[in-house]
């Protein structure tokens, strides 16, 4: 008989370690997810525009401060490019050199905006499909 007391007591003590574990692992994810979306302590900002499965920046048009980031993030399952440069009127792109992010399947690219003004963009692989935007910088 006092056998099984002592392992009802181990197995108590299991239950009750495991679910403190799973109390420090949940505490340690909103850590983190907390930690990403602050801003740096200079004071920029990084902004998220979405490149989605609809071959649309999303917003398309953003106004942003001087040193802050803009981060392109594909969102759906399409490949994109975002490159900076105007769309000439027989919709081919026309790059002026300040980032081109290459093919992207996945993931995300980031470009840091030291001036102000206008600063048009496009996904080279969605032209025709009028996948373009603009970042104003003030
Ligand atoms: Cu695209």
């Amino acid at each position: 008989m006092k056998k099984v007391v002592i392992i009802l007591n181990i197995v108590v003590l299991l239950v009750i370690f495991s679910f403190y574990g799973y109390g420090i692992a949940d505490q340690t994810n909103s850590g983190s997810g907390s930690d990403s979306s602050t801003t740096p302590s200079s004071g920029a900002t990084t902004h998220i525009v979405e490149m989605t499965g609809n071959y649309e920046f999303v917003p398309s048009s953003l106004t942003i401060k001087q040193g802050d980031s803009v981060k392109w993030v594909v969102s759906g399952i399409k490949a994109h490019e975002v490159a900076s440069g105007t769309v000439s009127e027989e919709g081919k792109g026309i790059p002026d050199g300040l980032w081109d992010s290459g093919k992207m399947a996945s993931g995300s690219f980031a470009y840091t905006f030291n001036s102000t003004g206008t600063f048009p963009y496009y996904c080279n692989m969605h032209i025709d499909q009028g996948m373009i935007g603009a970042i104003t910088v003030e």
